[in-house]
């Protein structure tokens, strides 16, 4: 990796205020087997002409479902982000941050379960309440890398989080433009329709995982919603 002071940077006056704000977090720094090596300022990690010299940081992907039905919320991102604005994508992405000691914590994925529920509260409204940290359920972690529009990108180790709840949603307007639930087949509809765009890790994990990940949580749900045995 470059030293820090060969990394590029970039005026952000242009961009919605809010956001550029947020660009000041700063990212835990992971090596390809997710070790972390350090800590960078949002901007830095997400411009393509540093992520192209290798820098890497740690991020999540949370997807909540509805008990009753087992509808996965999406939300479509403002137009207002920096980072594929106006995407449809999953319930919530963002980053464990380097400026909380919580959410640096990696016994049992806790930083980015705690991570987590700050952002499903910052981007969605929903109370912390209903999504405790420790009702998450860890399903892997990938490393992907994706340009974004113009000279920003992603490259991150993304924590995959499901949660099955009842959430009271009041969208925040500068994170998220609209959202909704879908089935399966909903979903895979609107991924076929034309004129709708997706987050880039969104498309991938529909791809290669989502689908039958699913399938074994309505599986393990009987009409009622409540968790039954299975396997036996
Ligand atoms: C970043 O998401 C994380 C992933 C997995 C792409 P984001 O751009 O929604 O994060 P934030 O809103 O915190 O910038
Ligand atoms: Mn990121």
């Amino acid at each position: 990796l470059a030293a820090q002071a060969a990394l590029a940077s970039i005026d952000l006056s242009g961009y919605d205020k809010e956001q550029s704000r947020l660009m000041d977090e700063r990212c835990i720094l992971v090596d390809e087997q997710d070790n972390a090596i350090g800590a960078m300022d949002k901007k830095t990690c997400h411009l393509m002409e540093n992520i192209n010299k290798g820098l890497l940081h740690r991020a999540f992907s949370a997807f909540v479902f509805r008990p009753s039905d087992g509808k996965l919320l999406l939300q479509q991102r403002a137009s207002e982000k920096i980072t594929f604005p106006d995407m449809w994508t999953n319930t919530c992405c963002s980053h464990p941050l380097d400026d909380f000691e919580e959410e640096k914590m990696e016994k049992d994925q806790l930083g980015v379960r705690v991570a987590a529920t700050r952002k499903l509260e910052h981007e969605l409204g929903i109370p912390a309440s209903q999504v405790p940290a420790d009702q998450f359920q860890y399903l892997t972690r990938i490393h992907y890398l994706a340009p974004s529009n113009g000279m920003w990108g992603e490259h991150e180790v993304d924590y995959i989080l499901f949660i099955t709840a009842d959430v009271t949603v009041t969208p925040n307007p500068n994170e998220i433009r609209d959202h909704k639930y879908v089935d399966k087949a909903e979903l895979q509809a609107m991924f076929d329709a034309p004129g709708n765009s997706f987050t880039p890790w969104f498309k991938l994990i529909a791809r290669d995982f989502l689908f039958g990940w699913w399938d074994a949580l309505l599986e393990r749900k009987n009409p009622q919603g409540q968790v039954v045995a299975k396997n036996l």
